[in-house]
């Protein structure tokens, strides 16, 4: 936190977004159509992101104004101008700021403010996020628009600290005009930006000083004057355009030619290469289909642009530095410039080649190479970013168990398609490492970013899930996929901001996804459509609520509607819903109650008994104000249930029991006892009894079933005979006479019956039929025990269960 502010917990919001350039903007517009509340918190004393911050002279998109803006409002389309095909830094960020208002963006955004740390809290599944101003806010989701090229990164010059002139970088450049008119300036760094600033200082300045480490490979933008033509481009083709783009390589609206570079000839490859030339910019990626996958074909390429370089540079000796050597065209991402090479041209500009003497250190008038000082007014550093996971290492990031994301990122980030992070549920990052955002037009892939997040968080709420998470196979399989991708390509060996190798000691990994942005958008959209795999969704964490000495109760609520309190059987806790939740929990207020410890765990000096259970379980639904709810039980829960509705008829609207089978005393009520119970008998049409023998021989074998195993074993049939000694046996005991004070009961039953569990389903089955005729019922059979094979065709189960609730007549 910031010196002089305490932290302070300021407010709860559904949802935080750290930083509103182009990606948080978006996000922030999405959840809020959504009706989350969102607070988006941005460093920069303005929105705009990347466009804030780039201010420097000559900053300009290196894709066209039409591609380069939001589709996802026709109006806000059709109404913004563009004055030039490439936006200038300030259209752009009047463009931003225009729809900061335009959609009544800026009452959620608290610019000027850092996030330091989010925090995820297990107990309560939510964020915690803190900032340099003291804001402490709790928030379900934690999207991180943080930028893929947001952290300047500055190399570390000795004596910069006692440098006379002033200095700056192009990714942090200052608001005020930096006048560069007759003064000696040195820039530092020959990539993008280093491109797009010396033309434009090269006019001011009279001396220029350009310090080149690697020659880059740059496309002249042919920039021109928005015409009547353009301003009138379509509704019609913007979105053909757009729609190209989506599913294309690059994320660009140009075509990718099909053909290898060395299938065709000479002369028609310098056609081609001619006309993507003309076209300028980024289309050269698309000149042939094999340019940043066969070095050789990538050579033909770069052999064209070399030859660009010497027709336009007058010397030959300051042509032949400038070629870009010793890497393919596209390793880096390729420059786009307005007047670059030219520049070289002006008798007031110098190149300092610093590939073999780096510049040894900054003295109090400027940059020192090789015993050479270069006196210098202003020093402008174009040395780049700590891309992609620059920003995100700068927050402290802490998911489940208190890891922290940098730890986990140590050898280089891992996520589940640039999205998500295993351990760091709810986490969303928009176009993060493992995502192609960087490889073409980054506003596409903002956009579906943005929209796939925003649908998975609509799809959570409408099922009342609570986390989602990336699952750590998922996550390691992407990462494995990323990787593979990478190596059929020409991009994972270059060192640049691509891999990390501009940053010294940061892992060298490829860090986006060069397998296309249209092929990333399939995958993206399979795994949404298919009830997003590779994602564990889950409910809400409980909230536990300490009862008595020793016995613990823990509470889980979702959703709203009539209660439904869902009783778990021994050894099990709230865990065991998770599958039937989501469905449940869409039509009532779900409430999970877990008894710890029955027949086992003391309350004061004596063993717990289901009474008492019941008796908790009516003392807590009055105090939640949750009676009468419906009741759920499973196995002991059933007996729990039972208990309940005899001792607190008033409190229970139904019952559905699951398991009831059990004849030993530790099982208070068998599946007869159930069926002819008297609230039950009162209440004939209001209770659904899921029959099962739900003890399977794994469960048996657990700890948590020693001592009832001892008891259960002599009665556990597992030949046919003794099957039909056992079916013989309830026929003789006390089932007839349950089933005599049955009546002509009708509600339907549910049997469940697992493969490995100790009756068989055909038993069941059986049983059912044979003993309680007058009961319709479903059997579920199938591989595994009752349990698993219930958890599995959850889907069915609640619907059951719905049903059931649903038909209830009128109390
Ligand atoms: O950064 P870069 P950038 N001494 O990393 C040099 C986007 N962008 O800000 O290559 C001397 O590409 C370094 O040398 P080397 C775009 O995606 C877009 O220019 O490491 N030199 C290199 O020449 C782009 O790719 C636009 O040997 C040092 C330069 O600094 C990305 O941002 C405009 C040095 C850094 O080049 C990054 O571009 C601007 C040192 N110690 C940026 N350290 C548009 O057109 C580094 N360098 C939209």
């Amino acid at each position: 936190m910031g010196a002089g502010h305490q932290p302070r917990h300021t407010a709860d919001y559904d949802a935080v977004v750290v930083g509103a350039g182009f990606a948080g903007l978006y996000q922030l517009y999405r959840l809020r159509e959504q009706g989350l509340s969102v607070r988006v918190f941005e460093a920069g004393g303005g929105v705009g992101g990347t466009w804030f911050w780039n201010r420097y002279p000559g900053a300009r998109c290196d894709v066209e104004s039409v591609d380069y803006q939001y589709s996802f409002s026709e109006e806000l389309r059709s109404e913004w101008r563009w004055s030039e095909r490439y936006p200038r830094q300030e259209e752009l960020l009047r463009y931003l700021d225009h729809v900061a208002d335009r959609f009544g963006l800026r009452p959620h955004i608290q610019l000027g403010t850092r996030v330091e740390r989010a925090v995820f809290d297990e107990e309560s599944g939510h964020w915690t996020v803190g900032t340099d101003r003291g804001d402490l806010v709790r928030a379900r989701y934690c999207v991180m628009a943080t930028g893929c090229l947001s952290v300047p990164w500055m190399p570390d010059l000795p004596g910069l600290e006692d440098f006379a002139g002033e200095w700056h970088h192009t990714g942090a450049w200052p608001a005020e005009n930096v006048d560069f008119t007759g003064k000696r300036v040195a820039v530092v760094g020959t990539g993008s930006s280093g491109i797009q600033v010396t033309p434009v200082v090269a006019e001011q300045a009279d001396e220029l000083f350009v310090f080149q480490r690697t020659a880059s490979f740059s496309v002249p933008a042919f920039n021109l004057p928005a015409g009547e033509e353009d301003a009138a481009e379509t509704s019609a083709e913007f979105h053909r355009r757009r729609e190209f783009a989506r599913h294309s390589v690059f994320g660009l609206s140009v075509p990718v030619n099909k053909q290898s570079a060395l299938a065709v000839s000479a002369d028609e490859r310098r056609r081609e290469y001619e006309a993507r030339w003309r076209m300028g910019g980024l289309p050269m990626y698309g000149a042939f289909a094999d340019l940043l996958i066969d070095r050789a074909a990538n050579d033909t390429a770069a052999e064209f642009l070399r030859g660009k370089i010497r027709e336009k540079v007058q010397d030959p000796d300051v042509a032949e530095r400038l070629l870009p050597r010793g890497y393919p065209l596209g390793g880096k991402r390729i420059c786009v410039d307005t007047g670059y090479f030219e520049a070289f041209n002006r008798s007031n500009v110098h190149l300092v080649d610093i590939k073999d003497t780096p510049i040894d250190a900054i003295t109090p008038r400027g940059p020192l190479v090789d015993g050479v000082e270069y006196p210098v007014d202003v020093i402008v550093f174009a040395t780049g970013f700590d891309a992609m996971t620059g920003a995100l290492s700068q927050i402290e990031i802490r998911g489940r168990h208190g890891a922290a994301l940098s730890e986990k990122w140590a050898a280089g980030p891992a996520s589940y398609l640039g999205l998500a992070v295993a351990g760091f549920p709810n986490l969303f990052l928009v176009t993060g490492p493992g995502s192609p955002a960087v490889f073409g037009n980054v506003v596409v892939s903002i956009e579906h970013a943005v929209d796939w997040i925003s649908d998975a968080v609509a799809h959570l709420r409408r099922r009342n899930l609570a986390l989602m998470e990336a699952t750590a196979d998922a996550e390691d399989a992407w990462v494995r996929h990323v990787n593979e991708v990478a190596g059929f390509t020409l991009l994972g060996d270059v060192d640049s901001w691509y891999t990390g190798a501009n940053v010294p000691g940061k892992p060298r990994v490829i860090l986006g996804y060069a397998g296309g942005a249209g092929e990333y958008r399939r995958r993206c959209d399979e795994t949404a459509r298919q009830g997003y795999t590779g994602f564990a969704l889950s409910p809400e964490p409980p909230r536990r609520i300490p009862v008595g000495d020793g016995a613990r109760l823990e509470i889980s609520e979702t959703g709203s509607g009539t209660p439904l309190v869902l009783v778990c059987g021994t050894g099990q806790d709230h865990r065991m819903w998770a599958p039937l939740l989501p469905a449940l929990a869409s039509r009532h207020r779900v409430i999970t109650y877990n008894h710890r410890g029955i027949g086992g765990s003391e309350r004061g000096e004596r063993a717990v008994t289901t009474a008492d259970l019941a008796d908790d379980l009516a003392d807590l639904l009055g105090g939640l104000g949750a009676a009468p709810a419906h009741l759920l039980g499973w196995s002991l829960g059933s007996a729990v249930a039972q208990e309940l509705a005899l001792r607190h008829p008033d409190l229970v609207a139904s019952l559905v029991l699951c398991g009831t089978w059990g004849r030993t005393d530790a099982f208070q009520r068998s599946l007869f006892t159930a069926l002819a119970h008297p609230w039950r008998t009162g209440h004939r049409d209001r209770a659904l009894t899921a029959l099962g023998i739900i003890y399977s021989r794994e469960l048996l074998d657990s700890e948590a079933f020693g001592p009832l195993t001892a008891q259960l074993e002599p009665l556990l049939p597992s030949t046919e005979e003794q099957v039909a000694t056992v079916a013989e046996q309830w026929d003789a005991d006390l089932a007839h006479d349950s089933l005599d004070r049955l009546g002509g009961i009708t509600a339907p039953a549910l049997v469940v019956a697992g493969e490995q569990d100790l009756l068989t389903p055909a038993y069941q089955g059986r049983i059912v039929a044979e003993t309680i005729p007058a009961v319709s019922f479903e059997l579920f059979t199938g591989p595994g025990s009752s349990h698993a094979l219930l958890m599995e065709r959850s889907e069915e189960f609640a619907d059951l269960v719905l049903k059931f609730l649903t038909d209830l007549p009128p109390t």
